[in-house]
Formats: C-alpha cells, structure tokens, sequence
C-alpha cells in the first residue's frame, strides 16, 4: 500500500506544486481556489476507488517520534473565552456535544479519560509541505457519540474552535459520520506522554490520521451533530475548506 501514496502525489502533484503556500491566506486569492477544486476533483475520485473507509492509518513506533513537534496556524488563540480558561488552567473547560443527539451533553477532560485513555503514534501532514509523527493521547470520538446518542439523519460532526482565524471567524472543521466512527478518530487531551500543549490544541484538538493537517482541529469548544454544513460559515464543512481546500483531505 505505499504505493497508494506516492500514485496519490503523481496524481495531485500538479495541484500541490500549485498552492505550496498551503495554510497560507494566498489560497483565498481568486486562482486559488478554482485551480485546487478542479485537481482536487481527481483526488476525491483516486481516493474513493483506493480508500474503503475501514482503511488505517500508519502507526509508528517510539522511535519513530519527532523530536519536536511543531505548531502551525494558530499556537495562542486570543479570544476572552479562551483567555479566560486559559487563565484557570482549563479546570472549567466543558466541551460542549450536541445539534442531531438525543442527549446534548458536556464533558470536562478528566470525563473524557474516564470512558477511555488510549494512544497512537501516527504522522501528522500539512499542506505547506512539513510532516510530524506524534504519540497522541485520547478518547475514540465514537465512544462519546455513544454517549450522545448520534440521531439517524445527522451525517456530519462539525468541530467548532476557540480561535478566530479573523475577527468573528472561528477556526472549524468536520467530518463524515464513517470518519467520525473510525477507530483512529481521536479527541486528543495529550502528546508524547504530557498534556497536549497550547501550541498544538489544548486542552482538546480532533486527530483523523488519515486526513491531512487542516482536517486536526485544534481548540475544540463545541462538536454539533448537522445534516448538511450549508448553514455553518461559508457552507463548505471547515475554514480552509471556505477557501477552496478539499472537504476530505484523505492522505
Ligand atoms: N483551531 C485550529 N485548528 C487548526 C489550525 C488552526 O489554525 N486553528 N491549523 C490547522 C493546520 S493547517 C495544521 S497543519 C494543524 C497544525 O497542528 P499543530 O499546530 O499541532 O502542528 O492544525 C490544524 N488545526
Ligand atoms: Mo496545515
């Protein structure tokens, strides 16, 4: 299956080499986004004949971790709520669950390591060209769907983030019910053996280790189970998604 990989790269290599800025504002400009949809188009087609949705994710070994593992996109939100649990250690952090559940509920971080603590050393890709294998430390997002109970219409779960990317544009994401089910999504409250840092999401961040960088939201506040993502923000499923990125960033 690593050939799976780099027939991927031939195949969206043209469309790579095109938006190396990556995470960078430059793909709002008008080219941008036209330019990645139309390649993008043929990567969503590749994946699809190539990645049943059981497919997994490489795992590593301890040897295998980055030294460091740097931050990209926001490393400090600056928004007061934030601030303000920042400012208390996280202690009162809730992350917020609802939209199409049966039972809307909130969980703090110690919640969350009570239903279960497991880990995973994957490899984290950006866009901008930079990898990072990490040993993240979480709770499978399937385990807290049970406990919400997933309503039979809902189709996505939207992750919605502390940080604003501009003034009243939080950072978000989402993915499919199949992702969110997958046994290597992760909601993440640690790396490499200590709680996750601020640079990297704390005190909660999404891993999907199948799917690219801008997919891992970080600063999660509220996860809400929709139908459609036409009503949340520009209406494509995330914020770089707004600006022409692929929905599913499959790797
Ligand atoms: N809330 C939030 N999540 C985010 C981002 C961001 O700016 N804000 N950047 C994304 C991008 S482009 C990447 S590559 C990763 C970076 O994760 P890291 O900072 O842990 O390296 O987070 C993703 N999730
Ligand atoms: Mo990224």
């Amino acid at each position: 299956m690593t050939d799976r990989r780099s027939f991927l790269r031939l195949a969206i290599g043209g469309a790579a080499s095109l938006v190396l800025a990556g995470c960078d504002r430059i793909s709002g400009s008008s080219w941008g986004p036209k330019v990645l949809n139309k390649a993008q188009g043929l990567n969503r087609r590749v994946q699809a004949l190539l990645a049943p949705s059981s497919a997994m994710a490489k795992e590593y070994t301890e040897a295998d971790l980055s030294p460091v593992f740097r931050s990209n996109g926001t490393a400090m939100p600056t928004t007061p709520a934030y601030q303000a649990l920042l400012a208390n250690g996280f202690r009162d952090y809730r992350l917020q669950v609802g939209g199409l559940v049966d039972r809307p509920m909130s969980f703090s971080i110690d919640d969350l390591k009570q239903i279960e603590q497991v880990a995973q050393i994957t490899r984290h890709d950006c866009v901008e060209g930079w990898s990072a294998i990490g040993k993240w430390h979480g709770t499978r997002l399937s385990h807290v769907l049970d406990k919400v109970g997933v309503q039979a219409k809902a189709r996505y779960v939207v992750f919605h983030c502390y940080d604003e990317m501009d003034p009243g544009e939080p950072y978000y994401e989402s993915v499919d019910i199949p992702e969110a089910r997958h046994p290597q999504t992760l909601l993440a409250w640690g790396l490499n053996d200590k709680p996750l840092p601020i640079k990297n999401g704390a005190p909660l961040r999404l891993r999907v280790s199948r799917q690219l960088g801008y997919k891992q939201a970080k600063y999660i506040a509220r996860i809400e189970l929709v139908d459609s993502f036409a009503h949340i923000s520009g209406g494509n499923g995330g914020y770089w998604e707004d600006y022409g990125y692929e929905w599913y960033a499959g790797i």
